[in-house]
């Protein structure tokens, strides 16, 4: 090989290399022009909270999850049963969740240490959780004469929680939606989706009017051929004309790699979306990304669903999460009388506790140089460094073996006197002396100064 055809060689794998990296990050050329400083700015919020609630609430959990025997249907209820529309649509007149209640549903959110609550305004079966003007498929045709999303926003607001919706593109319900359901009896004629965008756009106007400022659109079902790369960017652009400050998820465009949620190639939205999954180790400097997942096996409400995770799990989950530069959106379905499951309400308190002592290893802190070690994850922050111990040494020395610089002091970040815990640096590992026991069996944080 010549010189140049050497440098050509190397040039081109530069570039390549380059174009992949802005398509795993995002944004996309087409998003609106923002210099990476004001879109650090705008996503400034979301990569300090780390811990979000997911809420999925519809009409589906009126059957919560069983019909004709079978018990394994959740938000999917209409695609699956293939139920005729016009009879889907009578679980409406049977949604009225008078136990409700806003307050105590963000209050439970806070104290598990979450900082934003997503829920659905409209899910694929298209009903609206909110009273809209463009069509009656929404709370209006329910005996339940309040606005559960005026509530909770109101709530979230006076908790200092930010307020997210979940908008489907997708939509089983409307007849223009380009993929119509042989069992859609309701819907007649030709489907448009240029008046189905319209729609859309229209809702997500009184949403964004009526119950914004909002933190996060967090758009979903955008998988079918109908949505295309055009109407996404449309759509990204118009939300932010809506609000410009707002943050939209990564399914508002057709980058998504599947369940992975990280872009293939530059497309519209702000951040990623792993589902179900939490990746092992984040996806560098820069990059936003969070992972939703479900406490049990189902996203909405499911009365047979048992196969609830650990609080071990859950909090795991979210120190890797954490550890890799991402969040953690863990979900909850509540029932048709407006309750959230006593499991999920019993795992929120569990991870609190353990929040309440070691949220300072979580906010505001990003993947450290430490990696992956053996014993468990690390965070950092500033000049700390936060050790998460999942697997506690049974020798009393837990060893860091990629030490970035020498340690000042180190103790627990449960004990509020920090007594120094004793440590010898060797050949840029630190060794340090640790109890017998772990201190807290699901992960004990030691703070490395
Ligand atoms: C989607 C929804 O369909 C589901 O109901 C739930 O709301 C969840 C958070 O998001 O689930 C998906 C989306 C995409 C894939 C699989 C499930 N996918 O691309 O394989």
């Amino acid at each position: 090989m010549t010189a140049s055809a050497f440098f050509r060689t190397r040039i081109f794998v530069f570039l390549t290399t380059l174009s992949t990296l802005a398509a795993s990050t995002s944004p996309a050329a087409d998003a609106p022009a923002e210099s990476k400083a004001d879109r650090d700015a705008r996503m400034k919020w979301f990569a300090d909270a780390r811990f979000g609630l997911f809420i999925h609430w519809g009409v589906y959990c009126v059957p919560a999850g069983e019909w004709q025997g079978k018990t394994n249907y959740g938000e999917w209820f209409l695609e699956e049963t293939h139920m005729p529309v016009s009879q889907y649509e009578k679980f409406a007149g049977q949604f009225n969740p008078v136990k409700f209640d806003a307050k105590q549903w963000v209050a439970q959110a806070k104290a598990a240490g979450m900082k934003y609550i997503v829920i659905t305004s409209k899910h694929h079966d298209g009903f609206g959780m909110f009273p809209s003007e463009q069509t009656d498929w929404c709370i209006k045709s329910t005996p339940f004469k309040r606005d559960p999303l005026k509530e909770l926003s109101v709530a979230c607001r006076e908790a200092g929680l930010k307020f997210c919706l979940y908008h489907s593109i997708m939509d089983w319900h409307h007849p223009d939606w380009g993929t119509r359901r042989k069992w859609n009896d309701k819907a007649s004629g030709e489907p448009d989706m240029d008046r189905y965008a319209a729609y859309m756009k229209a809702q997500l106007k009184e949403l964004v009017t009526n119950y914004g400022p909002l933190g996060i659109l967090w758009f979903d079902g955008e998988w079918e051929k109908p949505w295309t790369p055009e109407r996404g960017e449309d759509l990204y652009k118009y939300c932010r004309s809506l609000q410009p400050d707002i943050i939209i998820n990564n399914r508002v465009g057709k980058g998504r790699d599947g369940m992975k949620g990280m872009d293939k190639g530059p497309s519209v939205g702000d951040y990623g979306t792993p589902e179900q999954n939490v990746p092992d180790n984040g996806f560098g400097p820069g990059v936003y990304w969070e992972s939703c997942m479900t406490m049990n096996g189902h996203w909405g409400y499911n009365k047979n669903d048992n196969h609830w995770k650990s609080t071990k799990e859950l909090i795991h989950n979210l120190v890797v999460c954490a550890s890799g530069g991402g969040n953690y959106l863990l979900n909850i379905g509540p029932t048709s009388e407006g309750l959230f499951p006593d499991a999920s309400v019993e795992r929120l308190k569990q991870m609190g506790d353990w929040t309440k002592v070691n949220g300072a290893s979580i906010y505001g802190t990003t993947a450290s140089s430490i990696g992956k070690p053996k014993w468990g994850r690390s965070t950092t922050k500033g000049d700390t460094i936060f050790l998460h111990v999942f697997d506690w040494p049974k020798d009393g020395k837990l060893v860091v073996e990629k030490m970035p610089r020498s340690a000042k002091r180190v103790s627990l970040l449960a004990d509020a006197e920090k007594k120094p815990l004793a440590m010898k640096a060797e050949g840029g590992k630190l060794i340090l002396n640790v109890p017998p026991s772990a201190p807290n069996a699901v992960d004990t944080v030691i703070v490395v100064e």
